[in-house]
């Protein structure tokens, strides 16, 4: 029997854990409480063998013999064959259609094992050429992930991620870290056990909000309205950091009320002494024109969700709205998380936009116990954005209708793949995991698109209703069949000190190879070897490390991982402003003005109907 110090990569948690060897088989996965991820398992970590040594796993490489749509008729083939026609089938579509008629999907990092690869998949794609990836991130990437972009020019929450170990107050919003991110919730209940609050907005009460200080039972999809009431009271109430707004945010920046555009001095944004509110004459080119400070529209804006009336449309009581903006205020800093429950409406983008400005309100961004950058161990970037040229990343599926959407990101929605493939701009799908046709909506029209493609290979632990529609089917080692490289664990600044170098915990099942491998392999074959160590993973793994001072002899022999000391830094926003075009947090955005939607979030009429009283929304439970 033997303990092997691991990581369970099956969720976006990537728990720390001990795994249990016997006779050769992977038998028991445990919490590791040395680990700073370590506190806990879920039920699928615990369930981990099981996994690994399911009969239904995939163990050969197959291609396809039967028609699409009818019996594929697998056949087993070796993994040269399978690598050698991929790579053909691939480079004729490049040379036929263009690199752009191959799209890439991956499952969700958050959900699965992908994340050990997903920079390497990244690579492989940007090196042949293609700017698809599908990867759900219209489902529950782009409010919390990009589009609070529009507000904070970075991914907020998601880059700056909520200091649980120093808030004074925690929000969660439309997030259940308790199934959905298990070291969130932990350090969430060591939180509360030195003095931390929690507020959760949730329909739902739920796993850590059954803790909550003050839980709000919103009525999905109310949630603008809701966020635009809790600004409405801070403001009225002086519950806000005024300095921080005048100073970081375009607060105080002159809108003109004839076109919604900031007042402009030659290229600087006119202000009244940085005034917040009021109203101003301001003499421009065209003569002198009314303005009004983007802080007095913010009000203009909330004014209608005052709470009494957003008590009728979110069904939450005015005086518990009243409660959380003065528990924000007085128990500041306040560290945020948002996910799923606010990134699957119609009005993500201005939910991501609504909350954000609340969060705004509270001076917290960038502070110790706020949202912070947590630093990381210097490491080489490996997932390659060089490498794909800029005429090829313009054609995006979607840039075009939606040039402020995931496109920019390179990220493809289902839908655009879909009508790509049915209209036959897209050829080629190489699928790492992904399960469009159960995981998005519209599976027929899903399985449609899929069968129309001249040529997909799809790599999977498991033979699923999508994978069943490729061409070439090719067996994926578990995570704990594999080695992968993780630098920083999150959820902490101990936990981002911590660099691990996972080892196999049993060899892989039949003849799997890890994605990495794959993506590896694939590269060579397709002439890409010079951007891939010529296939060698060791040394990519040694270039990716370089600059963090360790190697991989040292990361090997210390299974359990190696710490590298590391600094908080806060407010870096005092040196550098912020990614946005005002460079301040833009609570009003003259670049969504520009592109037909409105600068400052408007929530969509969801007054409770009679005659629809019920509102379909979701949540995970395993
Ligand atoms: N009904 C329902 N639909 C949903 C959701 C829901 O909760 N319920 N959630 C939505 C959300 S938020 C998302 S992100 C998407 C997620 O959708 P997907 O990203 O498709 O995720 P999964 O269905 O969990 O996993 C897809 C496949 O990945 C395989 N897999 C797991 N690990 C690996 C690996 O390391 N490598 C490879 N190659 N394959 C692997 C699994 O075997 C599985 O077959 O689904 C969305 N759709
Ligand atoms: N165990 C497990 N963990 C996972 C995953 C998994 O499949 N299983 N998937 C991973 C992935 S891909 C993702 S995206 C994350 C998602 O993580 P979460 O976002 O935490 O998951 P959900 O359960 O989809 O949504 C969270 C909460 O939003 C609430 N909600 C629903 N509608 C609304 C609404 O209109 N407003 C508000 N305020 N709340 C609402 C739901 O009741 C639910 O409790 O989890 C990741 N972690
Ligand atoms: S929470 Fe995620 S990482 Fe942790 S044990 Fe469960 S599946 Fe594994
Ligand atoms: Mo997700």
């Amino acid at each position: 029997m033997a303990d092997v110090p691991t990581f369970c990569a099956l969720c976006i948690s990537r728990c720390g854990a001990t795994a249990t060897v016997e006779n050769g088989a992977f038998v028991a996965l445990a919490a590791d409480p040395d680990h700073p991820t370590g506190r806990a398992l879920c039920v699928k970590g615990k369930a981990s063998p099981e996994l690994v040594a399911h009969p239904d796993r995939l163990e050969y490489p197959m291609k396809r013999t039967g028609p699409k749509g009818g019996s594929p008729d697998w056949q087993r083939i070796t993994w040269d064959e399978a690598l050698d026609t991929i790579a053909a089938r691939l480079r004729e579509l490049a040379h036929t259609h263009g690199a752009e008629s191959v799209a890439f999907s991956a499952a969700s990092p958050s959900t699965s094992a992908i994340a050990d690869s997903i920079d390497w998949i990244q690579r492989l794609r940007r090196a042949f050429g293609s700017p698809n990836l599908v990867v759900s991130m219209e489902l529950c990437g782009w409010g919390r992930y990009l589009a609070s972009g529009f507000t904070f020019g970075t991914a907020m929450p998601g880059a700056y991620m909520p200091d649980l170990e120093h808030a004074g107050c925690i929000l969660y919003w439309g997030y259940n870290p308790s199934v959905a991110r298990l070291t969130h919730a932990t350090a969430t209940v060591d939180a509360r056990k030195r003095g931390a609050k929690l507020v959760v907005v949730d329909p739902r009460r739920v796993g850590i909000a059954n803790q909550a200080d003050v839980w709000l039972g919103v009525r999905p999809g109310t949630d603008c309205a809701l966020a635009l009431s809790i600004a409405h009271v801070m403001i009225e109430r002086g519950w806000f950091d005024h300095d921080f707004v005048r100073e970081w945010t375009n607060g105080p920046f002159l809108v003109r009320t004839d076109t919604g555009r900031f007042a402009r001095d030659g290229d600087a944004y006119v202000t009244r002494d940085s005034v917040l509110r009021g109203e101003f004459d301001v003499a421009t080119a065209d003569g002198v024109v009314r303005c009004k400070p983007a802080f007095e529209l913010l009000v203009d804006a909330c004014r209608p969700f005052a709470p009494a009336a957003a008590e009728a449309l979110t069904g939450v009581p005015a005086a518990e709205i009243e409660r959380v903006a003065q528990l924000l205020w007085e128990s500041r800093p306040v560290a945020y998380y948002g996910w799923g429950g606010i990134e699957q409406h119609r009005d993500a983008t201005q939910i991501a936009r609504a909350v954000g400005i609340v969060y705004a309100l509270t001076g917290s961004f960038d502070v110790r116990g706020g949202n912070v950058l947590m630093p990381s161990v210097p490491a080489n970037p490996i997932d390659g954005p060089e490498l794909l040229a800029a005429e090829q990343r313009a054609k995006t599926l979607g840039a075009t209708r939606r040039p402020l959407g995931p496109a920019r990101w390179e990220f493809v929605t289902s839908d655009e793949l879909y009508a790509g493939a049915l209209d036959r701009r897209v050829r080629g799908l190489v699928g790492f995991g992904a399960n469009l046709v159960l995981a998005q909506p519209d599976s027929a029209r899903g399985r449609a698109a899929l069968a129309a493609l001249d040529f997909y290979v799809h790599a999977d632990l498991f033979m699923t209703p999508t994978a069943e529609l490729a061409d070439i089917v090719l067996p994926v080692a578990s995570p704990f069949e594999s080695e992968a490289l993780k630098i920083g664990f999150e959820v902490s600044v101990a936990a981002q000190s911590l660099v691990q170098l996972r080892r196999p915990v049993v060899a892989p099942r039949g003849e799997a190879r890890s994605d990495l491998q794959i993506v590896f392999a694939l590269a060579t074959r397709l002439g890409l070897g010079e951007h891939f160590w010529n296939g060698d993973i060791d040394a990519a793994f040694r270039h990716q490390l370089a600059p963090s001072g360790l190697t991989l002899e040292q990361l090997r022999a210390e299974p359990a991982g190696v710490r590298v000391p590391l600094e908080p830094q806060y407010q870096r926003y005092r040196t550098r402003g912020f990614g946005t075009p005002t460079r301040k947090i833009e609570l009003y955005s003259e670049q969504l003005l520009a592109h037909g939607y409105a600068p400052l979030p408007d929530p969509p009429a969801t007054a409770p109907s009679n005659a629809f009283p019920l509102v379909l929304t979701s949540a995970k439970t395993t």
